[in-house]
């Protein structure tokens, strides 16, 4: 089932050059088991592959972001926040779920390393708008966790950074059913094409 909603989903996008195929957060502390589960995250690992092969053999870009936090990040509960801590720089954690595959060539952002900054969005202060600029990315495309979190701040960055911006539902999941659906909601509202799932 998986691989089929990634055939159908890669065929409706049909990825070019001229693309790039951003990845967020799929580390294991946002799977099973891990510090802060996203419910399903795990089953989309093979879709995430199966877009990442698509997008490698069609000249797109691979993008792979992830939360790099301090043991003190303000996000964490024990610092106001409102997640448990996750996510930490240097533990087991903080990986990149062990299934994904990526390719060579592709392109590591990490994000929300300093303690007073949220930095939800992969384009917040990475320097990423400007290296897809620089690579004549003119649409991204956009997998991975948490939908309503990263992916949702993500994607609305990218759609005011002047990128054609989709979300691609069956590659993503949310913390919770209701987040999700106000997630996409106000993705759609932003300009965000949220491709549905398969
Ligand atoms: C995320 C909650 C806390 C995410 C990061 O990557 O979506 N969610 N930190
Ligand atoms: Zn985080």
């Amino acid at each position: 089932m998986a691989h089929e909603d990634a055939v159908m989903t890669r065929q409706k996008i049909g990825l070019r050059m001229s693309d790039a195929l951003l990845v967020v957060d799929l580390q294991r502390d946002f799977c099973a088991g891990g510090k802060l589960e996203v419910p399903h995250a795990d089953e989309i690992v093979p879709i995430v592959n199966a877009l990442v092969e698509e997008a490698h053999a069609r000249g797109a870009l691979v993008v792979a972001s992830r939360d790099l936090h301090p043991p003190d990040h303000q996000s964490f509960h024990a610092f106001g926040g409102r997640w448990p801590q996750h996510c930490v720089r240097g533990t087991r954690g903080a990986d990149l779920h062990p299934d994904l595959k990526l390719p060579e060539g592709a392109l590591f952002v990490a994000k929300a390393r300093r303690a007073e900054r949220e930095q939800a969005s992969v384009f917040d202060a990475t320097g990423l708008a400007e290296e897809l600029r620089r690579r004549a990315v003119e649409r991204v495309f956009i997998v991975g966790v948490a939908e309503e979190v990263c992916v949702k701040a993500s994607a609305i960055d990218a759609v005011r950074l002047g990128f054609v911006t989709h979300v691609l539902r069956a590659a993503t999941r949310p913390v919770t059913p209701e987040g999700g659906e106000n997630a996409r909601a106000e993705m759609r509202a932003a300009g965000v094409t949220v491709i549905e799932a398969p």
